[in-house]
């Protein structure tokens, strides 16, 4: 589909990765690289947020040098590969926001945007004492949950998206920000017989991160919050007439198994860009595997897939519904308290 000059030396590609897609190419000799193609470099992300917040037409962009490219499949997934605890994570959901923000699957280089309930934007009701998400929450980047496999601690088949992860260090943190953290654990959450993995991490950049390895080790500095999580993730779709949602196991997995299921992830991601499954609806569009032929030029991208061109003019969110900053309550049954009359 692309002219062959495209096809630069491995030199000039994101060399911190070891995905076995990005050593394939290690031998090929190319003409002279896309500079703007090199090594994914943290110090030039940016963000180009185009439309108004709290609509479905909203969408958040990532660049990198400038020019467009995927949350999903362009930001590595180990900053370090010789370090596989710690993994890079895309903030979707800022603390204390109800708004349910997500990468989006089908649209090319996978913005972010508002994910919709019923046409119209979607927010988790508050229940007490919890406002909103009580953590950072976002996805994984380069990690997939394979819908064509049951998963064998579940025994169900993945959900179709990158893995999920709540972040627990104090940095509030921004939609669209791309972080480092420590994976602790995780739960494994089955969300209507779909195999949704919670992982449990906490920024690299937080005091607490150097003094905790496990999610055991966060109890000591912050005595009942882990299992106030993981609660919070069983009743949070309650208060909309969910049931409560089950963890499979109960509780929360330990890190080696958490970091093996990390990677297991990995390779289903990769073989999901490289055509070994079915993409279905999902956009695999990419600038950084290069043999591939999901790959676009990152300097012709933005062209190619007709990325808007600029941010729009910052504008104030729309309103939202007015039960969303409402509480709801649960009883010790974990159902909804509804007030006679009311
Ligand atoms: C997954 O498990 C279900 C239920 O046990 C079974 O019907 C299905 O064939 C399994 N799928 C795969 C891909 O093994
Ligand atoms: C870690 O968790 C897995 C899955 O639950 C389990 O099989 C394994 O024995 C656990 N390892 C340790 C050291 O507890
Ligand atoms: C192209 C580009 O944006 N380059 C910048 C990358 O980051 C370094 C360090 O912050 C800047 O000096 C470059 O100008």
């Amino acid at each position: 589909m692309f002219s062959t000059t495209f096809l630069t030396s491995l030199a000039f590609l994101s060399v911190v990765s070891t995905s076995p897609l990005d050593t394939r190419t290690s031998s090929k000799k190319g003409p002279k690289p896309d500079e703007k193609c090199a090594e994914f470099d943290y110090e030039n992300l940016s963000l180009r947020e185009v439309g108004q917040r709290n609509t479905l037409d909203w969408r958040m962009y990532l660049l990198h040098r400038d020019e467009p490219i995927s949350f999903w499949h362009d930001v590595p997934l180990y900053p370090d590969a010789s370090n596989k605890q710690i993994i890079n994570f895309v903030v979707e959901i800022p603390r204390w926001t109800d708004g349910k923000i997500e990468t989006s699957r089908p649209e090319a280089l996978n913005p972010i945007f508002h994910d919709d309930k019923n046409g119209a934007p979607r927010y988790v009701e508050s229940v007490w004492p919890h406002k909103g998400y009580p953590f950072l929450y976002g996805s994984i980047p380069q990690t997939w949950e394979n819908p064509n496999v049951n998963h064998s601690f579940t025994g169900f088949p993945g959900d179709k998206d990158p893995m999920d992860l709540f972040d627990i260090g104090q940095d509030d943190g921004y939609t669209g920000q791309i972080k480092q953290v420590k994976l602790l654990g995780g739960l494994a959450v089955n969300d209507g017989d779909e195999t949704d993995w919670k992982m449990l991490g906490i920024d690299v950049k937080d005091p607490l991160a150097t003094v905790v390895n496990t999610h055991e080790d966060v109890e000591k500095y912050r005595p009942g919050t882990i299992q106030a999580f993981r609660d919070w993730f069983t009743y949070y779709k309650v208060a909309r007439g969910d049931d409560v949602i089950p963890v499979v196991g109960e509780t929360y997995q330990n890190i080696s198994f958490v970091m093996d299921t990390v990677e297991e992830s990995h390779k289903y991601w990769e073989d999901l860009v490289s055509g070994k499954e079915d993409p279905g609806k999902i956009s695999t569009v990419q600038t950084s595997q290069i043999d591939l032929s999901s790959w676009v030029p990152c300097k012709d991208a933005r062209k190619e897939l007709g990325i808007p061109k600029k941010s729009s003019k910052p504008q104030e969110p729309a309103a939202k519904p007015e039960k969303y900053s409402w509480w709801y309550y649960l009883n010790a049954e974990r159902q909804l308290i509804e007030v006679p009359g009311s």
